[in-house]
């Protein structure tokens, strides 16, 4: 065996001997050395939350793939969760075909902006057959199209001291991802599902698509977009709504 043992697997094998043998605390305050603690936590050392986010960073590698699925397979019925946002302002874009709306990228960039559909349709295109569960037990396969997040990023140039990427939606809903999902080649801003434009209850007109995670995590009715060190001062803190109800900021699958 080599004399040195990398990070990943030092970190592994810490986290799951010490989990095991002198409980969850200690293996925690090791997550937290590496930066591994999810922002809804809940103030203890000890959460669930944690070893589940900090096992799934330390034992998956980074480029690990969401199952992609033959053309075939696509799900006959798409359910839909959630209405459409019924704000003037949204309704609005929808009703001049979206060709007004805007997506803002601001916070930690080297070049604040913002991007029309039209803009986004320029930039190389990419298209990916894969599932979608919901946390209420549902889920279909579809074919998503649509912009690699990361090539927006590097677009605006992210700082290296960014953690996460906030997603805000027209109907108030927002959602964060750390930086190892914002740059995974299959985390997508998507403006076209099974070959035709994101029909709106989907998300029209560019929804956000993270299939390593459950569906809440795929925000629809993309507005703004912010890069942060930080998500303690947004809302109650916890990295986005779905915590506030319950469910866990990180939902890897
Ligand atoms: N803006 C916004 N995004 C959202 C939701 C929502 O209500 N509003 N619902 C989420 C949930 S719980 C799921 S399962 C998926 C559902 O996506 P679909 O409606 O395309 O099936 O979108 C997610 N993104
Ligand atoms: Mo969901």
């Amino acid at each position: 065996m080599s004399r040195i043992l990398t990070r990943r697997r030092l970190m592994t094998t810490g986290l799951s001997a010490l989990a095991g043998a002198s409980g969850i605390a200690i293996a925690a305050r090791l997550a937290d050395r590496y930066g591994l603690i999810p922002p809804d936590h809940g103030g203890v050392y000890g959460a669930g939350e944690t070893l589940t986010y900090a096992a799934q960073r330390l034992l998956t590698s980074r480029g690990s793939m969401a199952r992609e699925f033959r053309r075939d397979q696509i799900s006959k019925v798409a359910p839909v969760n959630g209405g459409v946002p019924s704000s003037l302002d949204y309704r609005a874009l929808a009703t001049h075909r979206f060709s007004d709306w805007e997506l803002g990228v601001d916070g930690l960039v080297a070049r604040r902006s913002s991007f029309t559909l039209a803009d986004l349709k320029r930039m190389p295109a990419t298209s990916q057959i894969t599932h979608q569960a919901c946390e209420e037990g549902w889920s279909f396969i579809a074919e998503w199209t649509g912009v690699q997040l990361s090539q927006l990023l590097n677009l605006v140039g992210v700082s290296a001291s960014a953690k996460y990427v906030v997603f805000y939606a027209y109907d108030d809903l927002w959602e964060s991802i750390d930086m190892d999902d914002a740059l995974h080649p299959q985390t997508l801003l998507a403006y076209g599902m099974n070959g035709q434009d994101l029909p709106t209850p989907h998300g029209a007109p560019i929804r956000l698509r993270v299939p390593r995670q459950l569906g809440y995590k795929s925000l629809k009715y993309l507005a703004q977009i912010t890069v942060v060190d930080s998500l303690k001062d947004l809302g109650q803190g916890l990295g986005s709504v779905s915590p506030e109800l319950g469910y866990s900021w990180y939902a890897g699958i």
